[in-house]
């Protein structure tokens, strides 16, 4: 399991190690780095490596083998690979967000030698060591892009002047993040179909939510909940911003449709991979989301849950910061896990509502700055100020909406609860 550490990471290990398999968890802790250089913070706490993995031994009697290791280092994981002989490897650990790799050379750069070198370096060490081992890697939706025709699963039947082949599908991806999956993808195939390697690439969507059965299991083993604008991802910043009072940002005309999916079905869909491993020498494509929805659904979602209780939420538009269609034809097909037995957690008020109560428990380390105003625009990059040391003065906020003029953040401007800084 590599990229133990993270969000998906560390409640995929648990989920494995439950079910009986035998987890090797490896991470080089690089995110806790980069949230020290943003300023940023997982909204709720998490303890160290080995004290998750000593308290999940203790909870439960299973074993994580735990390993601090940098992807990047060829050597040292060609000697893992040599000495832990796996069945599966599951790659999780890469640069992540994609307002990160947009803010400017440095993290586009930073973000593609990343992710590919670390999975390069993967590619080699199953050649070299364990050749049968099955690699699983998480990908995204958004290497399609948003095209005018359905989305095939990885892979599209082509007639061109009376003749027919199967061939990728086209790929548009969004940001240099995205487009370093793709890279990876593409060097994935290559290394199945020139040494014979089986790969299962999983096509994820927009993950929500923060609780599985096992990380439910105690507060020590929480995963981490990211909810700024650099590392949040959309659903979990509209819950932070419901439960909070605050306007929910909706970038654009909200058109944007992805898919989503729960975080319990993202570790269902590892495990369903792992235990139904693709043929030697196949590289497969799952799109692994369970529902799409617009961006300004979703928003609409949040708001009607908080209105149930009695509670005003508005939905503003800002100018949207990202270069992405706001208004588009969107049909991903995603059956491949469903045949594998996958049954999905729909969204519901429940889930929205759950969040929610979560982030009450953590609401004083919110940092509302955080929730409004986007800090990297894919035009000009990292606007000023969007690195955020813990000592500077606050980013000038402005919230744009046809409703409101842009202002200034004062105490009072949010609820009082969440009114204090790190
Ligand atoms: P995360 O940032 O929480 O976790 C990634 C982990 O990988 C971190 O702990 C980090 O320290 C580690 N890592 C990064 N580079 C490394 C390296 N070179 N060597 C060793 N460890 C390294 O991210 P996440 O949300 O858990 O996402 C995990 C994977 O799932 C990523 O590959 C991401 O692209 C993919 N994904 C995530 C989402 C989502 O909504 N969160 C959606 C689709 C796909
Ligand atoms: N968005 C808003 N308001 C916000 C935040 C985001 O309208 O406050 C919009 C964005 O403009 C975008 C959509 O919501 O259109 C999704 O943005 P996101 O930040 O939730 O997701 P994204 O940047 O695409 O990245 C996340 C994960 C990434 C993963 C990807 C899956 O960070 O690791 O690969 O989701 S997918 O989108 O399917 O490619």
């Amino acid at each position: 399991m590599l990229g133990v550490d993270g969000y998906l990471g560390w409640a995929t290990a648990l989920h494995l190690s439950q079910a009986g398999h035998d987890v090797v968890g490896i991470d080089s802790l690089v995110r806790r780095r980069w949230d020290r250089e943003c300023g940023t913070q997982s909204l709720i706490p998490i303890k160290t490596m080995a004290q998750r993995v000593s308290l999940w031994e203790r909870l439960t009697g299973r074993t994580i083998r735990w390993r601090r290791m940098d992807l990047r280092n060829a050597r040292a994981v060609g000697e893992l690979v040599r000495d832990i002989q796996p069945d599966a490897l599951i790659h999780f650990a890469e640069q992540r967000s994609a307002p990160f790799s947009m803010i400017d050379l440095e993290h586009a750069m930073l973000t593609q030698t990343n992710n590919l070198v670390g999975t390069l370096n993967l590619l080699f060490a199953l050649r070299d060591y364990a050749p049968r081992a099955h690699l699983i890697k998480l990908g995204t939706m958004g290497e399609y892009g948003t095209p005018n025709i359905d989305i095939e699963e990885g892979f599209l039947t082509i007639t061109h002047n009376g003749r027919q082949d199967r061939l990728p599908f086209p790929m548009q991806p969004g940001s240099f993040y995205h487009l370093s999956k793709l890279h990876d993808s593409h060097n994935i195939q290559f290394a199945c179909r020139i040494w014979g390697l089986r790969a299962t690439d999983l096509h994820q969507g927009v993950v929500y939510g923060n609780h599985t059965d096992e990380v439910a299991l105690h507060p020590g083993l929480a995963t981490r909940f990211d909810y700024d604008a650099i590392w949040g991802t959309v659903l979990n910043r509209f819950c932070i911003q419901g439960a909070l009072g605050l306007p929910l940002t909706v970038y654009g005309k909200g058109g944007q449709t992805r898919g989503f999916l729960d975080i319990r079905d993202t570790v269902a869909c590892v495990r369903l991979a792992l235990e139904h491993p693709a043929a030697d020498g196949e590289y497969r494509v799952f799109n692994q989301f369970t529902e799409q929805f617009s961006v300004k659904a979703l928003a609409e979602k949040v708001r009607d849950a908080r209105a149930a209780h009695g509670l005003k939420t508005k939905i503003v538009h800002l100018a949207n910061p990202r270069v992405e269609r706001e208004e588009h034809y969107y049909n991903a097909k995603h059956q491949k896990l469903l045949d594998l037995g996958l049954r999905p957690h729909y969204l519901g008020d429940t889930l929205i509502e759950s969040v929610i109560e979560v982030v009450e428990q953590h609401a004083a380390r919110v940092d509302p700055v955080e929730l409004e105003q986007p800090n990297v625009d894919w035009r000009r990059g990292g606007t000023a100020g969007w690195r955020k040391p813990a000592d500077s003065q606050p980013r000038p906020v402005a919230v744009m909406s046809p409703n409101s003029k842009p202002r200034r953040p004062s105490p009072a401007a949010v609820p009082t609860r969440v009114a204090q800084r790190r």
